[in-house]
């Protein structure tokens, strides 16, 4: 009977203390891990080292389809970091700024270490030194512009990214580096506008743990760390929303990983309600980048697991699966699409304001498209491709600059900011869309 009870208890709970809870969640997860395997398939979508980590993180695998995304990963970025090196390092081996010169890889080079710190059986580490030395050196960066600008040259996320992956390499990285995170939590700097805050806070309270829990800092800093993550934790519990988010449905995952890594989720009522809210809301999660983002913490890891990866326990029992095509919508909508130029140095304030036709259903990136194509062809845009799908980098001309942190933010009237990018939103009949240049 006692033997029946355990096993019957076995059976219901997750095996992750922290993971989606009951036999429909688990299905369900295991249809998006499955979804993200077969996206991760597709040889016409660039690697994106978050994929890898979601599928290293997750419950079951394919091991032999994550060996191959693995290699694709290595190809781009040992080949990109080689080239570079041999043009870069002088003998003693610190990188030149000048052969850097396009933007510091902070971020895309600590996702990727992270990931190299989740393969099994783990890489030998010397094939690794050089991409860490590229990120001490690109966190280095980052660091003399927040001095020089009042924040990193790419973004306190990617700073926080930078200084989480030295962690899991078990690197120091220089105290006053580490201060410039807490200077910033401290100043409230992590929210920018159109923006929330809380997939900062919750990047930077993993790095925070991760200092802490591997002895890389001094005690009196140590203290420090702490107190910053009570408080970060603080005011995410506080913030929840009624829906169960912290933030909204995309950084609500990342807020989850912070309980996850405190071991917190089981005492936490708020963890249990975003849960809930998460699988209430799995559609919302379309895209590779968005997926990959919210995986883990469906299978209850936290990026902090990587650093206890077990090797020998890992099915190999998932199978990918194709997307499904979006149903077919029927007739046209109109939707009113404008552009503003609210920054100092605009010739005017309202650039653009016209009605376009586009069929039912269309993404908010072939409204774009349906307005160049209209007569008198007074409408002109680009995008740029990322691992978060295409990014609006010009309107009419006007490229927003990232030195001056211009972004073409993408807003329902009268100023909602939209959670989705163009190729993903799709506005609805009569709906007035704006592309407003912002500061962030
Ligand atoms: C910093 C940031 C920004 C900065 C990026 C500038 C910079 N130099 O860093 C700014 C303020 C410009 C920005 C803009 C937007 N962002 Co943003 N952003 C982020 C954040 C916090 C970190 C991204 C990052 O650095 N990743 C690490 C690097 C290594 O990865 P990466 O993929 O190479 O990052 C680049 C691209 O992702 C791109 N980018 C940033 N945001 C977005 C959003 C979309 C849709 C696309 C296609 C690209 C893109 O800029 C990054 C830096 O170069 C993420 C949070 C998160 N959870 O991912 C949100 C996030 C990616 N952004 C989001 C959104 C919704 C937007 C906007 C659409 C908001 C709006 N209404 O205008 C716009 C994009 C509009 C456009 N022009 O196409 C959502 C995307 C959700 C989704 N469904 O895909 C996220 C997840 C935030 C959230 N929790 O809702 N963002």
């Amino acid at each position: 009977m006692w033997l029946l009870l355990v096993l019957l208890q076995a059976a219901v709970l997750p095996a992750q203390p922290c993971e989606a809870p009951g036999e429909e969640a688990v299905a369900a997860v295991q249809a998006l891990s499955r979804r993200l395997l077969g996206l991760a398939a597709d040889p016409g979508r660039d690697p994106d080292p978050s994929v890898y980590l979601a599928l290293r993180l997750a419950g079951d695998h394919h091991l032999a389809g994550e060996q191959q995304y693995l290699t694709r990963l290595q190809d781009t970025f040992q080949s990109h970091y080689n080239r570079t090196l041999q043009e870069a390092v002088p003998p003693h081996g610190h990188p030149h700024r000048d052969a850097t010169a396009e933007w510091p890889q902070t971020g895309r080079l600590a996702l990727y270490l992270l990931g190299l710190r989740a393969t099994c059986p783990p890489p030998d580490p010397s094939s690794q030194r050089s991409l860490v030395t590229w990120l001490k050196h690109h966190l280095e960066e980052d660091w003399a512009g927040s001095r020089r600008h009042g924040h990193p040259l790419t973004s306190y996320y990617q700073y926080s990214l930078g200084v989480l992956a030295l962690c899991v390499h078990r690197k120091r990285v220089r105290e006053e580096v580490i201060r410039r995170l807490l200077e910033a939590e401290h100043h409230h700097k992590f929210r920018h506008a159109g923006g929330s805050a809380v997939d900062t806070e919750a990047v930077t309270v993993l790095a925070f743990t991760c200092l802490e829990r591997k002895r890389l800092v001094r005690s009196r800093l140590a203290a420090e760390l702490r107190a910053a993550r009570r408080r970060l934790r603080r005011r995410m519990v506080e913030e929840q929303r009624p829906d169960g988010f912290f933030g909204n449905v995309y950084s609500t995952p990342w807020a989850m990983q912070v309980f996850i890594a405190s071991n917190m989720c089981q005492m936490q009522t708020v963890y249990g309600q975003a849960m809930a809210a998460l699988l209430k809301n799995m559609d919302a999660f379309t895209t590779t980048a968005t997926m990959a983002q919210v995986l883990p913490v469906l299978h209850g890891r936290s990026y902090l697991d990587i650093t206890s990866m077990r090797c020998q326990e890992e099915p190999d029992t998932l199978t990918p699966i194709n997307p499904e095509p979006l149903p077919e919508m029927l007739g046209t909508m109109m939707v009113q699409l404008v552009v503003e130029c609210p920054l100092p140095g605009c010739s005017q304030h309202r650039l653009y304001d016209q009605l376009v036709p586009a069929p039912a259903g269309a993404s908010l990136l072939d409204v774009l498209r349906a307005a160049a194509a209209q007569e008198p062809h007074n409408f002109t845009f680009d995008t740029q491709e990322t691992p978060q799908g295409p990014f609006l980098i010009s309107v009419l001309g006007l490229e927003a600059q990232q030195q001056k942190r211009n972004y073409w933010q993408l807003l329902t009237d009268p100023s909602t900011s939209l959670q989705m990018g163009v190729a993903e939103y799709r506005p609805r009949d009569e709906d007035t869309i704006i592309l407003r240049l912002s500061k962030w």
